[in-house]
């Protein structure tokens, strides 16, 4: 199946699985369980979206995989994995914060980022009915609108990044971006990796970085920032991973990545953290 093909199905249970993410929260948000700190919650919402997505999934491509944050993982048979975060932004959606995201992508092989190569994403905000894709080689748009990044120089670059549920994790993430701070334009942290991704696609953001990501949180939006002409990357030309992303114009990116790993130096010798699942 085409690239174009499996965005139209992205898209489409994308923008379903918004419509009910946005009701719930109407309605009223109950947390279901925590899960790494009493900071990471899982609503009965995520996991109801969840289920819809891959129900939509199992009905359009009964033979792919899935990778969900809520669920078990099936490999398929096929050899596409749809890699899905039904609400990123959990803790945003939970606050009525209007800035959380379905974020739905598919990946030529299996659960692993390092590994897989994306072939079409969506992201979707329902609570303000934006919705970003991407096709591998086919370009990024924000609805109808193609989308670049915007180039700037360190001094005036607007860098988004975000933080662990760890504490002790925040606190080395926070050393960094002290020694980060004075160098930029300023610093954005809106709490959902996806549209953080999204934002540098379409010039809102001029760089975005974090460590600590789980697949799903960037499955969709590395492969539209991208596509948007971002260079995508973890530490020294890796794939984006749990370890590191880095998402800006290639300039941008390079001297982002340089001062980042001097300021990160010190965090990069903990512990990598545990493994997914
Ligand atoms: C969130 C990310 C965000 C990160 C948060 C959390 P979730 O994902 O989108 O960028 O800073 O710690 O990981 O938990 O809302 O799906």
């Amino acid at each position: 199946m085409r690239a174009e093909e499996l965005l139209t199905i992205a898209r489409s249970v994308a923008v379903t699985a918004g419509e009910l993410a946005a009701r719930r929260r109407s309605e009223g948000v109950e947390i279901a369980a925590s899960k790494s700190s009493p900071e990471d919650v899982v609503t009965l919402a995520d996991r109801e979206v969840e289920a819809l997505i891959r129900s939509l999934l199992a009905d359009a491509r009964p033979q792919d995989g899935f990778f969900g944050e809520e669920s078990e993982a099936d490999v398929g048979s096929s050899g596409l994995t749809w890699v899905v975060d039904p609400i990123d932004g959990t803790v945003n959606y939970l606050y009525g914060v209007p800035h959380y995201a379905v974020s739905i992508a598919v990946v030529e092989g299996g659960p692993d980022p390092l590994t897989w190569m994306a072939l079409a994403g969506a992201v979707v905000n329902p609570a303000i009915s934006e919705v970003f894709t991407a096709t591998r080689g086919g370009g990024a748009f924000l609805g109808e609108r193609r989308l670049a990044v915007v180039a700037a120089e360190l001094p005036l670059a607007l860098v988004g990044t975000g933080f662990a549920y760890l504490a002790e994790r925040r606190r080395e993430q926070a050393d960094t971006l002290v020694g980060l701070v004075g160098e930029v334009r300023d610093i954005r942290r809106s709490g959902t990796a996806s549209l953080d991704l999204c934002s540098v696609a379409c010039g809102r953001l001029n760089a975005y970085y974090e460590s600590g990501l789980k697949p799903w949180d960037h499955a969709a939006g590395a492969l539209i920032a991208a596509e948007a002409g971002a260079r995508v990357t973890g530490w020294g030309g890796a794939p984006a991973s749990q370890d590191f992303i880095l998402a800006a114009p290639p300039t941008l990116a390079a001297t982002l990545e340089t001062l980042l790993a001097g300021q990160s130096t010190h965090s990069r010798s903990l512990p990598a953290a545990p493994p997914v699942g």
